[in-house]
């Protein structure tokens, strides 16, 4: 059976954590559950993208590291520009996986700096708790709500997040939910009476999957299911895809789906 859930609006006034809140409000002023995953190779598509996409969108995803002639000036700083043009989240995907004292430098420091623009970012829970401490300190001087998800999940095939690591995972995030406020996960996780975001990739609605392992669930399953926010990629703007025509769609395909849950 179909899960229920309290409306993005509800649950806004009541999260722990200060950045889902700031999520959940843009989520309700701008009717969007879309997160837009932008990996491209190059800034002016990145940029690009941010801009046409923006208006449809609650988040963008990245994946910095890819972007082949990055630099902090012509990305980020136009990046974020963005983010508050059109009012969304930037969700730098880094999916870090170390100890607390090498993630902490990892996140704040070197090229990318990231604790310094990206609102949300991810990590594995493999290490342990240390992970998060370590992410933590790293927003110690960052006037500005910031979040972290952790891998609960993943879509990919073979995967070995299941069972007993994905309920681990939830046990490690309640120990700072000021912080840690959601899961990139498949399902919905915790207990009723808690509230993590669930963000859920691996959506498409014209593919089945690819060629390296990635599988594709409609938005209708994944939402129903009781995840929170879809995130596309390659369903939005693949070779041939009108990233505008995509991103609408895939706006109202998540909307409907949420409207569909909560009555
Ligand atoms: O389990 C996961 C977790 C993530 S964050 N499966 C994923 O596919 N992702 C990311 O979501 C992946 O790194 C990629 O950026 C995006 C999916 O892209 P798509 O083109 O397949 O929609």
């Amino acid at each position: 059976s179909a899960i229920t859930l309290k409306s993005y609006e509800d649950r806004l006034r009541t999260h722990p954590s200060p950045l889902a809140r700031r999520l959940l409000k843009i989520i309700t002023d701008k009717q969007t559950n879309l997160c837009v995953s932008l990996d491209v190779q190059t800034k002016d598509e990145l940029l690009r993208l941010a801009d046409t996409l923006g208006p449809y969108v609650c988040v963008f995803k990245t994946h910095v590291d890819t972007v082949e002639d990055f630099t902090y000036e012509s990305v980020i700083v136009p990046l974020v520009e963005l983010s508050k043009r059109h009012n969304f989240l930037i969700f730098e995907d880094r999916k870090f996986a170390d100890i607390g004292s090498t993630v902490r430098s990892q996140y704040t420091s070197g090229v990318f700096k990231i604790a310094q623009w990206a609102h949300i970012t991810n990590a594995h829970a493999l290490p342990g708790p240390g992970i998060i401490d370590g992410l933590f300190a790293g927003t110690k001087n960052i006037n500005e709500e910031r979040g972290l998800l952790l891998l609960a999940e993943m879509s990919s095939a073979g995967s070995l997040a299941t069972g007993d690591y994905t309920d681990k995972t939830v046990d490690i995030a309640r120990k700072n939910t000021f912080f840690t406020f959601g899961f990139i996960a498949q399902t919905r996780l915790g207990s009723p009476n808690e509230d993590f975001i669930i963000m859920t990739p691996g959506v498409g609605l014209d593919d089945k999957g690819d060629s390296l392992g990635q599988q594709y669930r409609t938005v209708d399953d994944v939402i129903s299911g009781g995840s929170d926010i879809i995130i596309v990629g390659r369903g939005i703007f693949a070779k041939g895809r009108d990233p505008i025509t995509e991103s609408k769609r895939y706006r109202d395909a998540g909307w409907k789906a949420y409207t569909a849950r909560v009555k």
